[in-house]
């Protein structure tokens, strides 16, 4: 990996080493995050190097950001072409790129249209938006009083509205007062659902495969019991696929498992291919269309770079090829979990090349395995408890997969 020339970055620059850098951050750097002690430098598919040189089998792939490897080079292409043309217009102007950018998405994902935004949060508020306009105009629902069901256990971002529906403390604790409105139930539990949906509610929010919560996938023909409650009463089914759509779980989207099409699905992360922020709300036009000018919007979304590099992503899904080697893939990280489950893994949840794997917890906290994987070359995240997460690129290769998990297999014989 030839390292490219270093970007003068003032004082830092002097910094050398890791510790050096992880210093020099401390005192100027928000302490919203607990990284683990590793300073990345370069990158490469599934492979990073710290500013040591020390490399690094990267298992969590930006949260699934990088489905496509670290610098895909036919998205890195996309950009560097963009680049050298146009890369911001506000969408106070057309731009030669938005509207193949959503014709290619709508098609991908079987919607009919799209609303472009930038991060995943973005796309999850417009579907908030939108689902409440479309209750209040289209349903009847009286002004100011629609509701949205969403799931225990939910992670749909970090917006005052968002954690507003949260059950996690630590995401809520000293955001309030809070944005009313939101009903919340049991995930994975139909009659609850059920119970909670009356004349007011616009829509429910789900994630198809709860990501945060530790990969935790419901039970078969609950996403299709959703869709047939929301027809039913006449309210939206919106499928958050921020973190489990493009390509993760071995279908384009998690819905597909179950050949469901929601009313509004949401994507970001992996959709900027790991170069730049785009998320998209995606839906039915009887639904987006509430939308009028004027009414909603951002600085950057559906910008002519995101755009570039969006419909590259959806080119390298359009053949499915991607899909298909997260699924075969899947079941090969399928079947190395289950040799270790009884010797350290006390369970795992797994859909293509993701996967929630709970460790017994006397083996060590999720932080200590993940400091022990890291020493073996390997990046996770934990995310509660003992439980971590794998989501690595969907370009990883066989060897490099069995060499992920043949290094959690000697973190949990050896402890950490
Ligand atoms: C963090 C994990 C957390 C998401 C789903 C919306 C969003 C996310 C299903 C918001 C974002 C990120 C956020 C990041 C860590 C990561 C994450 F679940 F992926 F592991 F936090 F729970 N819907 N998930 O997963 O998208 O605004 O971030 O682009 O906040 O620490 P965003």
């Amino acid at each position: 990996m030839t390292a490219p020339a270093r970007v003068s970055n003032s004082a830092v620059d002097a910094a050398r080493g890791s510790a050096e850098l992880i210093r020099a951050e401390a005192p100027v750097l928000a302490h919203n995050y607990h990284p683990l002690p590793v300073v990345v430098a370069h990158a490469e598919g599934a492979w990073v190097e710290d500013v040591e040189g020390r490399r690094y089998l990267d298992m969590l792939a930006g949260y699934s950001a990088l489905n496509f490897g670290h610098r895909n080079p036919v998205l890195i292409e996309a950009a560097h072409r963009q680049l050298d043309r146009l890369t911001l217009t506000s969408r106070a102007f057309h731009n030669d790129r938005l509207a193949g950018f959503a014709e290619s998405l709508a098609e991908l994902t079987g919607q009919d249209m799209v609303l472009p935004m930038n991060t995943g949060a973005e796309a999850v508020e417009s579907a908030i938006k939108v689902a409440r306009k479309w209750a209040y105009e289209v349903k009847g629902v009286e002004p100011g009083r629609a509701t949205i069901v969403v799931a225990a256990d939910n992670f749909h971002g970090r917006t005052t509205t968002i954690v507003s529906f949260s059950t996690d403390e630590t995401a809520r604790a000293g955001f309030g007062p809070f944005t009313p409105g939101f009903r919340v139930v049991p995930y994975n539990d139909l009659a609850a659902l059920e119970a909670a949906i009356d004349e007011t509610t616009a829509a429910v929010l789900i994630e198809p495969i709860q990501g945060e919560a530790g990969v935790v996938i419901p039970d078969d023909g609950y996403l299709a019991g959703v869709r047939e409650l929301t027809l039913r009463t006449n309210c939206l089914f919106v499928a958050d696929e921020i973190q489990s759509g493009l390509g993760r779980t071995g279908t384009t989207l998690a819905v597909d498992h179950e050949s469901v099409v929601p009313d509004l699905v949401l994507l970001g992360k992996a959709l900027g291919g790991g170069i730049v922020p785009v998320s998209a709300v995606v839906g039915r036009r009887d639904v987006m269309e509430v939308l009028r000018p004027g009414e909603h919007g951002s600085t950057f979304g559906g910008n002519p770079l995101a755009a570039a590099v969006g419909s590259a992503v959806v080119g390298l899904l359009r053949t499915g090829a991607y899909q298909r080697r997260a699924a075969a893939l899947g079941v090969l990280l399928r079947d190395g979990l289950t040799t270790l489950v009884g010797r350290g893994v006390v369970g795992f949840r797994s859909r293509g090349l993701w996967a929630g794997v709970d460790i017994d917890p006397s083996i060590g906290t999720g932080r200590e395995i993940s400091q022990a994987l890291m020493g073996e070359g390997i990046l996770v995240k934990d995310t509660h408890g003992s439980t971590i997460r794998l989501a690595p690129p969907l370009t990883i290769t066989e060897d490099e997969l069995g060499t992920a998990v043949g290094a959690l297999e000697k973190v949990l014989t050896q402890g950490v």
